[in-house]
């Protein structure tokens, strides 16, 4: 066990992916967990296989009165947020920017910009005032370089590179800690709502090389969460050890 038994954590997209492992990271260090998603059949069964005090959110992040109320109501023992890992969000197509499908920008925008910055200006506040907290959000290598078709996921990534930079400098004169955990390729179901269900193209994501897991990355973010308060890292960037940046992918067959 370590510093983060006992702490608050709450995370965003907990219904799958990174998130979910994340949960399950932060629950064998013995936090307490807040998980939020829309999927509440997910979180449950999440829930249920943990050991640790849970407690499970039905929410669309893109919903900002949603995401007031359920922060205003939350019970007494669970206000007290440490940790706040900003997780949610999705690609939309990997078309070329004058062929896109607006409707998945506006998704892209609302979940991964909109949506971060909402549920960081509901928690935040209690940060400020208790001295105390971290917030770690998940970036992604798209939110350093631009590759093809990447045009709007990637402008969305630029922008949380953009936010975790704000908040780290805004926050300079508290306690709060803010960090990035920046992936590379990580087989989850990112790559199926990228290209609305196709399965076999999802599969092809992956095919060829050794993606990342969804733990390596979960790994990552409790070890950040977990330096000793004075020491604040502010970003890692983690690769496939096939992967060289956002291009370049050594990929056989
Ligand atoms: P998944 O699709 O497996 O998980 C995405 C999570 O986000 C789900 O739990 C989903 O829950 C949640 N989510 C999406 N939209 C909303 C919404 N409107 N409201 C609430 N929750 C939402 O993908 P990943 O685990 O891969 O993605 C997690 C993060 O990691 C994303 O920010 C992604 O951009 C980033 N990332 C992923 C990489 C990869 O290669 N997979 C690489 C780099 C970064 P639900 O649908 O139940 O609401
Ligand atoms: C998700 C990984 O490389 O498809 O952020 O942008 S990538």
């Amino acid at each position: 066990m370590t510093d983060l038994k006992d702490k608050i954590v709450l995370i965003t997209g907990a219904s799958s992916g990174i998130g979910e492992a994340c949960a399950n990271k932060f629950a064998e260090q013995g936090s307490k967990l807040i998980l939020m998603a829309r999927r509440k059949e997910r979180l449950e069964k999440l829930q249920k296989s943990l050991n640790t005090d849970c407690m499970i959110i039905e929410l669309d992040i893109r919903n900002r009165e949603d995401i007031t109320n359920v922060i205003e109501s939350l019970p007494k023992e669970w206000q007290d947020i440490d940790v706040l890992v900003n997780n949610a969000g999705l690609g939309r197509g990997l078309d070329k920017l004058h062929e896109g499908n607006i409707d998945g920008w506006e998704e892209m925008i609302d979940t991964n910009i909109k949506g971060l910055l909402y549920i960081s200006r509901a928690i935040i506040p209690g940060m400020v005032k208790r001295e105390k907290g971290h917030i770690i959000n998940i970036g992604s290598i798209a939110g350093h370089q631009i590759y093809p078709g990447g045009n709007v996921y990637c402008a969305t990534k630029f922008a949380v590179n953009a936010l975790t930079q704000g908040m780290r400098v805004d926050l300079v004169d508290t306690p709060i800690r803010v960090s990035t955990v920046d992936p590379g390729l990580v087989e989850t179901e990112f790559s199926k709502v990228r290209f609305y269900g196709d399965k076999e193209r999802a599969q092809n994501t992956y095919k060829g090389y050794k993606p990342l897991e969804s733990h390596d990355v979960a790994e990552a973010v409790v070890w950040v969460a977990d330096r000793p308060q004075h020491v604040q890292i502010a970003e890692v960037i983690i690769f496939p050890t096939a992967q060289a940046n956002a291009m370049v992918l050594d990929k056989k067959g």
